[in-house]
């Protein structure tokens, strides 16, 4: 491959030829749907099509603590989207997300199926349909939505940018990896700084902006992404990662970032979620494992 530097674009960019890196197979520039595959439907008022990744952990985090409250109408079918194998692509899952990425939710508890995409209106979604987790008003609600909206704005930066170029392209390019480097890093701080101020991301309550800011930056802070956490030196972000550990210790969080997994310790992973005893079924595996 030339070198990087070398590079001259066109005048005008044409797909001619595979993206390279980890998900080659599945970049396209182009929208819609690859093929006609309906999406299975379960049980439960909730459908959610979606994976074990940062983005898709948000919303099995915020079911599983709406469950532990006691809100039944939370209950929810998990199924599975494989991005890898190009799942995302089907006819049933575009109809539900036109963008093409987990996590997806449909909630059929009313007359008519109402889609949900994108994990933070997701979250947005719940918070105000069980009024939980999202301050009523005041400054507590804003500050609340700030930093959900921070971290959607953020996070591309730590993870299409930074996990991107140090872990997956084809080549590492030190322009590219330094650039976002400093920028998660500074992402890092900013959250650093404020949680030396505040117990929780909002203030003195857990949020939906904690479940949204935990399994990226709390996610980078404990070394689960892109193999990272000697290079940003996360062990420094001291507020964080006390927060971080504050929230791996509900069992909610546990339950939720077992959801849809299908990388680490199997007795980790819940490809799919139908019932709450799917995770006894687990726990069990893990004693059997001697886990
Ligand atoms: N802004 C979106 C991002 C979702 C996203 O990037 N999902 C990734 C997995 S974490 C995905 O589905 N990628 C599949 C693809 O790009 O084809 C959200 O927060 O919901």
């Amino acid at each position: 491959m030339a070198d990087s530097t070398e590079f001259t674009p066109p005048k005008v960019w044409t797909w001619n030829k595979p993206s390279g890196g980890r998900f080659a197979n599945t970049n396209r520039p182009i929208a819609g749907p690859t093929h006609d595959k309906d999406l299975p439907v379960g049980r439960h008022p909730l459908q959610l099509y979606s994976l074990g990744t940062p983005n898709g952990v948000k919303v099995t985090i915020m079911l599983e603590e709406l469950l532990a409250l006691g809100h039944s109408g939370a209950e929810y079918d998990a199924w599975l989207i494989r991005i890898g194998d190009g799942d995302q692509f089907g006819s049933g899952f575009v109809a539900v997300n036109p963008n093409s990425k987990i996590p997806a939710l449909l909630d059929r508890s009313g007359a008519k199926p109402i889609r949900v995409f994108e994990s933070g209106s997701i979250l947005l979604y719940l918070a105000e349909k069980f009024g939980a987790f999202l301050p009523n008003d005041g400054v507590a609600r804003t500050e609340a939505l700030n930093w959900l909206f921070w971290q959607m704005g953020s996070a591309p930066y730590l993870g299409g940018g930074f996990g991107h170029f140090y872990a997956y392209a084809p080549t590492k390019i030190e322009y590219a990896i330094d650039r976002f480097a400093m920028e998660t890093k500074r992402q890092l701080d900013v959250l650093d700084r404020h949680l030396a101020e505040n117990a929780y991301v909002a203030g003195d309550t857990y949020t939906i902006a904690d479940m949204a800011i935990f399994p990226w930056y709390g996610g980078v802070a404990k070394g689960w992404l892109y193999d990272a956490a000697a290079f940003l030196s996360v062990q420094d972000y001291k507020n964080v990662q006390r927060w971080a550990d504050m929230l791996l210790e509900r069992p909610a969080v546990q339950r939720g970032r077992m959801v849809n997994r299908i990388f680490g310790e199997p007795s980790s992973q819940l490809h799919e979620r139908h019932d709450a005893s799917d995770f006894e079924t687990k726990t069990q595996d893990k004693i059997m494992a001697g886990g």
